[in-house]
């Protein structure tokens, strides 16, 4: 089909009359994270990672809540797989805390926190489950934090040595990895607005952060290619579609600038565009940190990319009138709907992020590596009627179909998240799973929408 086609189908598609089926090597997944489930922070030989210091420290987390034991997964591993082998996943997205495996960042391999994720691995492969292992997700160890964090070069080099150490000893058995999880946020929230880990406020931080974050990925993709012969090398962006608050240029100009500053900033230069200039010249940007070379490395070619999508942002220049275009994020209108995060309910912006992923960015493959909502979910008699949530799913879910109608070459749909967790700055207020997790008793329940899922995988239909 050719792409003139495929876009003019953009316009024809009638998804009311179709059942919404899926092709049968669709890979429904859920997703998770090391430092939001698998408590255990300091046992097998573990070394500390950012997220430890940050939650340990007073007033970083509500209630100062931490992750010390979050949902026990490093030990209730079995009893998490069996959940899913319930729900039917075929897939499962999990990262590895790099500080089990390199306590003091580099140097001395702990196997003890390698064999963790090895039981793992065997454990779903035996359940006729596909691992999705991400290698970082937001929790550098503290020893290179303590010699920089990413803000230093050399962290993006610690980072290659990890990923090198990891996928000799899995790569036999992985087939699916993500480098890095979400850089801009941790460029963003961890070291310009604080929120995150390790809890910076710093401009010039926030740009080395992402520009050494993406050498970490360019760097390490080839390392884990060579270990890992079977593998698929991707890296995972929280995109966010930005509408103008209203068709003035100022407001559509506005809009766009934000685009470059939160999604093409870590999109162009994987497709060898280099950062985008009107963002460089907009908030006067020094780029002193790019070094010759660097963006041919991060512009290495990947096998697919991986789309973490909640919702969209509203956008307006902060003065119209006086050529002030400086993007002002607008809240939602009031009617209309947001999950407990209030993050807008927008599903149409799944659909316009794969298409674009697709046709302007031209990425082979795509797989949705997070999507879901938080709701106040109360147990009721041992059930959970999460109504909201399978609504927010079967409106994304066709939207994802509809994605494929018109050519995207989506793989496979993560789900955000497998079980309730610790939601990072929230603690343990914003409940993500498709499981139900009693925080006092580490009981799992499955959720409505955990049982509509397993009827979505197994029938391959959306309904
Ligand atoms: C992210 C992280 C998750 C969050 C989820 C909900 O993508 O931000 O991967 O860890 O928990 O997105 O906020």
């Amino acid at each position: 089909m050719s792409d003139q086609t495929q876009v003019s189908l953009l316009t024809s598609l009638n998804t009311e009359s179709q059942p919404l089926q899926f092709p049968p090597d669709f890979l429904w997944g859920a997703a998770t994270s090391a430092y939001q489930i698998e408590g255990a922070w300091n046992e097998d030989g573990k070394g500390l990672s950012i997220w430890d210091t940050f939650a340990h420290q007073p007033g970083n987390i509500w209630q100062n809540q931490n992750g010390d034991i979050a949902c026990d997964h490093y030990h209730r591993w079995q009893e998490d797989i069996n959940v899913m082998k319930a729900m039917g996943l075929k897939a499962y997205r999990f990262s590895i805390a790099w500080s089990r495996i390199f306590p003091e960042g580099t140097g001395r391999v702990n196997f003890k926190g390698l064999d963790f994720y090895q039981r793992l691995i065997d454990g779903l492969l035996r359940a006729g489950i596909e691992p999705f292992v991400t290698l970082y997700h937001w929790d550098l160890p503290q020893a290179l934090q303590d010699r920089g964090g990413w803000p230093n070069r050399e962290t993006s080099e610690a980072f290659v040595n990890y990923a090198d150490q990891v996928s000799r000893v899995l790569g036999d058995r992985v087939k699916f990895w993500i480098t890095l999880n979400e850089p801009f946020i941790v460029a963003w929230l961890g070291h310009l607005i604080g929120e995150h880990a390790p809890g910076h406020k710093n401009q010039d931080e926030m740009l080395r952060t992402a520009h050494h974050l993406l050498l970490a990925h360019g760097w390490s993709a080839p390392v884990i290619r060579r270990n890992s012969p079977q593998a698929n090398v991707g890296i995972t962006l929280d995109l966010v579609p930005m509408t103008p608050a209203s068709p003035r240029f100022a407001d559509r100009y506005a809009a766009w600038l934000l685009d470059g500053y939160r999604n093409r900033w870590m999109l162009d230069p994987l497709v060898a565009r280099g950062y985008p200039l009107d963002v460089i010249q907009f908030f006067n940007y020094s780029m002193d940190f790019v070094k010759p070379g660097d963006f041919e490395a991060i512009a290495i070619p990947i096998d697919f990319i991986g789309l973490n999508y909640y919702s969209r942002q509203i956008v307006e220049a902060r003065n119209a009138e006086g050529a002030d275009f400086t993007p002002i994020p607008v809240p939602p209108a009031p009617e209309a709907e947001v999950t407990e995060m209030g993050w807008e309910v927008y599903p149409q912006g799944l659909f316009d992020w794969l298409t674009r992923l697709t046709y302007e960015y031209r990425f082979p493959e795509i797989y949705i590596t997070e999507n879901g909502a938080a709701y106040p979910d109360t147990l009721i008699e041992d059930a959970i009627e999460d109504t909201r949530r399978i609504n927010y799913l079967r409106a994304h879910f066709t939207q994802a179909w509809r994605a494929i109608q018109v050519g995207v070459p989506l793989k496979g749909y993560f789900v955000w998240s497998l079980m309730d967790n610790f939601e990072w700055a929230h603690g343990y207020t914003k409940r993500f799973g498709l499981v139900y997790v009693d925080f006092d008793t580490q009981m799992r329940i499955m959720k409505r929408s955990a049982h509509w899922y397993h009827q979505v995988i197994a029938s391959g239909r959306v309904n």
